[in-house]
């Protein structure tokens, strides 16, 4: 597989329900299993091409948070400034890549966007490894994913194998930030007040749907990545 430096390419995977369950098994499995040597493969050529013919740092920022709240919507919107009002649940992963410019430096985003329903979650965790930054996200008007954030945020953490969590850069975004004021369940300050208790020092409210803060948030990320990288160097 040849992959160039500015390639942009899924990687989806659709079961349809009319296969039957253990069909949808080794489909899935299967399907793990080649992403998995897909992911390998890529991340040495890219790796090995920035090395050698480009100066840019490759960053790879995963996506988390309950099914519905926005994560496949805020990566297109980030990487194709596009919305899709009927987004189709995400099974497994998905990922592309986009490049943003920070104090005059290059930095290559590998967005992960990872399936939130639990019944995915052995599909999605073996691609927490590896990740420099990790995108905690809830919905503003479903309070529930904002309490699952605590879940998100510990096993993201466990398949990650991090050890510090204090030195990693997590960030938490409050999407669907465009809704109307009645159908609000979670407030900004309930937002800080937990990335406080968390010890986790950014956090955004974004609309995927109207590009409110969606780049920013993803700037945001990298720049708390780059913050703890020079502290730590
Ligand atoms: N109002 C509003 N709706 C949004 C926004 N972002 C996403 N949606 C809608 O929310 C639904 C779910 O969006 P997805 O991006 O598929 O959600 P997801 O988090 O990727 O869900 P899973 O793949 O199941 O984990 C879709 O109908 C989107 O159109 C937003 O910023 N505002
Ligand atoms: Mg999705």
């Amino acid at each position: 597989m040849s992959l160039g430096y500015f390639t942009t390419f899924r990687c989806r995977l659709k079961v349809s329900y009319k296969h039957s369950k253990n069909a949808c098994s080794s489909i899935i499995e299967e399907f793990n299993y080649v992403t998995n040597k897909c992911e390998i493969s890529y991340m040495a050529t890219t790796r090995n091409n920035m090395r050698s013919a480009h100066k840019n740092t490759l960053l790879k920022v995963v996506i988390l948070g309950d099914g519905g709240v926005g994560k496949s919507c805020l990566m297109n919107r980030f990487v194709s400034n596009q919305f899709d009002e009927h987004s189709f649940h995400t099974i497994g992963v998905e990922f592309l890549n986009k490049d943003v410019d920070i104090d005059g430096e290059t930095y290559t985003l590998q967005i992960w966007d990872t399936a939130g329903q639990e019944r995915f979650k052995t599909l999605r965790t073996p691609f927490y490894r590896g990740s420099d930054i990790c995108m905690l996200t809830y919905a503003v008007d479903d309070k529930s994913s904002f309490r699952n954030l605590e879940m998100w945020k510990n096993e993201f953490l466990y398949y990650a194998d991090i050890k510090d969590n204090t030195q990693f850069p997590f960030i938490v975004v409050g999407n669907k930030s465009d809704i109307e004021t009645e159908e609000r369940e979670v407030s900004s300050l309930e937002m800080e007040t937990w990335c406080n208790e968390n010890s986790i020092t950014s956090c955004l409210e974004t609309s995927a749907k109207n590009a409110s803060n969606v780049q920013e948030a993803f700037r945001l990320a990298v720049q708390h990545w780059l913050r703890l990288e020079t502290r730590g160097g």
